[in-house]
């Protein structure tokens, strides 16, 4: 199903009002401050962030999982999903496939709904964290890291196939993350994990067109609890240089010990070039997969006060980042959820850009510490939402996307063509 346009202009025409004095009144302030409001809504309007086949049907944990009615039960669906998203928020222009759950059967037709819905492919992503019905060998022990050289190319071969897939889609990444590690002190030799996991990955390197990135992901623990064999950015980044100049770190939200300071990271990498994507969750205590900023908005806007540095001071080359969503929970309508995370994501990023980084610098030179929190914290508790929504409203957006899902009964129309019982595939 499509977003009706003539119901998403009479919803609007009902918020104007409002909406105009908000930002009537925001504006006012930006003025005073020099800022141009201006150029931060057209930088709004640009900032496209994908979201992942897999955030789109119920998530679980590995107690349960809970059904809401309307899941896409197919990609077709899952592309229908994310034109929805992208009709009401004008922010989601793009799918992030995950390989074998998404596999495209007729690709041509895959292709046409996306461009009718002004939806991309994004990076496609790799499995090997499972074992698939057709699969010789497992890996119960290991993927790229096997201590089997069979295991070790099976899992090459496979993230080849994926690259074949993503090129017939238009796609122009990789993301490789492993679930390889230990759960057992002795379990492994650490330096063998290492090195067999670095060879695997330059023959997954070497697969890749001249247009193309490979992103590295890394996560401290979970599946494996002793050790993960790439854990952290230090282990990523080493094993991205140990394949070339396309292949890039990728930094999740979600993949870091409590209090880990994923701003300073995000600063380092993008100083040296190899900050290639970035994907957003929050959580309270480990990988929660939570809606994004509904934790901690204070360090998603850290965060992107180093992101929106790093691309205005960009003299390490770093390149244009691959942005997604990377989130599965299991109380909201994945929609509905998916649309809060685009809007905390972009609130994050107009304050970042409202920070006054002259007056920052001298500060920091100064070392004028009072005047440097003072500095964030005034960018950061200044109400963006107007801002975003004018940004959302001129692009074709509504100009409260979930007020609008629910006003036009999405979910409902969903159930009455998919019915109440389907499942999404994935997790
Ligand atoms: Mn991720």
């Amino acid at each position: 199903m499509n977003i009706n346009k003539t119901h998403l202009q009479d919803f609007n025409k009902q918020r104007l009002t409002d909406h105009k004095e908000q930002f009537g009144f925001l504006s006012i302030q930006l003025d005073k401050a020099q800022i141009n409001t201006n150029d931060i809504i057209q930088q709004l309007q640009t900032f496209q962030v994908a979201i992942p086949s897999w955030a789109l049907g119920a998530g679980g944990t590995r107690f349960g999982r809970f059904s809401f009615g309307g899941e896409p039960a197919n990609l077709e669906d899952k592309i229908d999903d994310v034109g929805i998203i992208h009709a009401l928020t004008q922010s989601a222009g793009a799918i992030s496939l995950h390989i074998p759950w998404d596999i495209p059967n007729d690709t041509e037709a895959i292709k046409q709904k996306a461009a009718i819905n002004g939806i991309g492919f994004d990076a496609v992503n790799s499995n090997t964290f499972q074992d698939q019905n057709d699969q010789q060998h497992s890996y119960k022990f290991g993927s790229l890291c096997h201590t089997d050289k069979g295991v070790r190319k099976q899992a090459v071969e496979h993230n080849l196939q994926v690259i074949e897939m993503g090129k017939t889609l238009g796609s122009k990444a990789i993301t490789v993350w492993l679930a390889d590690g230990t759960s057992f002190p002795g379990q492994h030799n650490f330096r063998k994990a290492h090195q067999n996991t670095q060879a695997a990955l330059q023959e997954i390197y070497k697969g890749i067109p001249d247009d193309w990135k490979m992103y590295i992901e890394y996560k401290p623990y979970e599946p494996n609890f002793y050790s993960m064999v790439i854990p952290d950015w230090g282990t990523s980044l080493s094993l991205a240089e140990g394949c070339g100049e396309n292949a890039f770190t990728l930094v999740d939200l979600g993949h870091h010990l409590p209090n880990t300071n994923i701003e300073q990271i995000v600063a380092i990498l993008m100083m040296k070039g190899k900050l290639g994507g970035f994907h957003f969750n929050d959580s309270k205590y480990g990988d929660d997969d939570l809606t994004v900023g509904n934790v901690k908005p204070y360090q998603l806007f850290l965060i992107f006060n180093e992101l929106v540095y790093g691309m205005q001071n960009n003299e390490g080359g770093n390149p244009p980042l691959a942005w997604m969503i990377d989130a599965s929970h299991n109380l909201k309508d994945p929609l509905e959820d998916l649309m809060q995370s685009l809007e905390a994501i972009r609130i994050a990023y107009a304050q970042a850009l409202l920070v006054d980084r002259a007056a920052l610098e001298i500060a920091q030179t100064e070392n004028d510490v009072t005047r440097c929190q003072e500095i964030l914290q005034r960018a950061f508790r200044t109400d963006v939402r107007p801002l975003v929504a004018e940004a959302r409203r001129l692009s074709g957006g509504a100009i409260n996307p979930v007020d609008a899902y629910r006003q036009m009964g999405v979910r409902k129309q969903l159930i009455g063509k998919r019915g109440v019982n389907v499942v999404a595939t994935g997790l």
